[in-house]
């Protein structure tokens, strides 16, 4: 099971705890401070991206809209996670609108803020979880911001409705919710995707949900180990009488869930195809399709 000690190095550095790049200044990650009036703060106006890095050489590739070259960010995130001595790191990249809002100018002459950090890396389902499997609920306060109105597949900090589920979940006595659309079928929870399995298919949604490069590193590792994978509307209920389930996000990975709505998934035991796709991810981690080096 991943999780290693603190290494001698990293405990040494003043930046072992994390460091974050703002306006080209590397600043300890509890010094860190965004600019008041940036809009991705005041309204959410932003995009992110979170590439994880596994056991010291391996950062997962990143894709996404930067206002400085593709190229340099990576230099820049590479030289951070050097810098910091952290063996198993989240890096965060984040693009915001910057300082102006959409209102007070032209879209094109607005300057976008960009800000990176690096962090000892966070788990959603914690190691010691994972042994046993999480718990979860499906929502019944709050349903998943619908495609048309802010769109999920385009990661952001609209937070507000997988907050709540978070929420309804601690007071439901679970770690993890899953949101509904509203119609009785399942789309994401509180950072996560969601597959469930059922006489050896995979389900996920295809619509409505993030699509996490988590799922699909679940979908190519379910397909090279040979099972069927359905992108496609999964009814809520299919999760009631489904054989196995899993959650899975850059901040975990694969994360077994054996408990719904207080009751056991099947016999409330992992899995054997969780199992097979959890161990199939972890090795993805070292091969060089999926990852690249990094010098420490
Ligand atoms: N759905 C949502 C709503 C997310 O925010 C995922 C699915 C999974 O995507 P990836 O690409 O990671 O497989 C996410 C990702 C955190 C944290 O600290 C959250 C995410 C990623 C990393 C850390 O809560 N969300």
């Amino acid at each position: 099971m991943p999780s290693a000690p603190l290494s001698l190095k990293q405990a040494a550095t003043p930046l072992a705890q994390g460091v974050a790049w703002i306006e080209g200044e590397l600043t300890p990650i509890n010094e860190a401070r965004i600019p008041l009036l940036d809009q991705g703060f005041l309204h959410s106006d932003l995009t992110y991206d979170v590439p994880a890095v596994w056991d010291g050489p391996k950062l997962q590739e990143v894709a996404a809209s930067i206002p400085i070259p593709k190229e340099d960010i990576k230099t820049i995130l590479v030289d951070m996670v050097a810098k910091s001595g952290i063996r198993d790191a989240y890096v965060e990249l984040i693009v915001t609108r910057g300082l102006k809002s959409v209102r007070s100018g032209k879209l094109e002459e607005l300057k976008n803020n960009l800000y990176l950090f690096v962090i000892p890396y966070a788990w959603i389902s914690e190691p010691e979880e994972q042994r046993t499997g999480g718990s979860a609920i499906i929502s019944r306060t709050v349903r998943r911001c619908p495609p048309g109105s802010m769109d999920p597949t385009v990661k952001n900090f609209q937070w507000g409705d997988l907050v709540r589920g978070l929420i309804e979940a601690n007071d439901r006595g679970a770690m993890h919710p899953f949101l509904t659309d509203g119609d009785a079928n399942i789309t994401e929870g509180s950072g996560y995707n969601i597959v469930l399995i059922k006489d050896g298919v995979l389900y996920t949604p295809d619509r409505g949900v993030l699509e996490g490069i988590s799922r699909k590193s679940v979908i190519d590792a379910a397909a090279a180990l040979g099972y069927e994978v359905r992108l496609e509307v999964v009814p809520t209920a299919l999760a009631y009488t489904a054989d196995e389930i899993l959650i899975c996000s850059t901040a975990g990975g694969v994360m077994p869930i054996t408990s719904l709505d207080g009751e056991h998934v099947k016999d409330g035991k992992i899995g054997p195809i969780t199992s097979a796709i959890w161990d199939k991810y972890w090795a993805m981690h070292y091969e060089s399709a999926y990852s690249f080096d990094i010098k420490y």
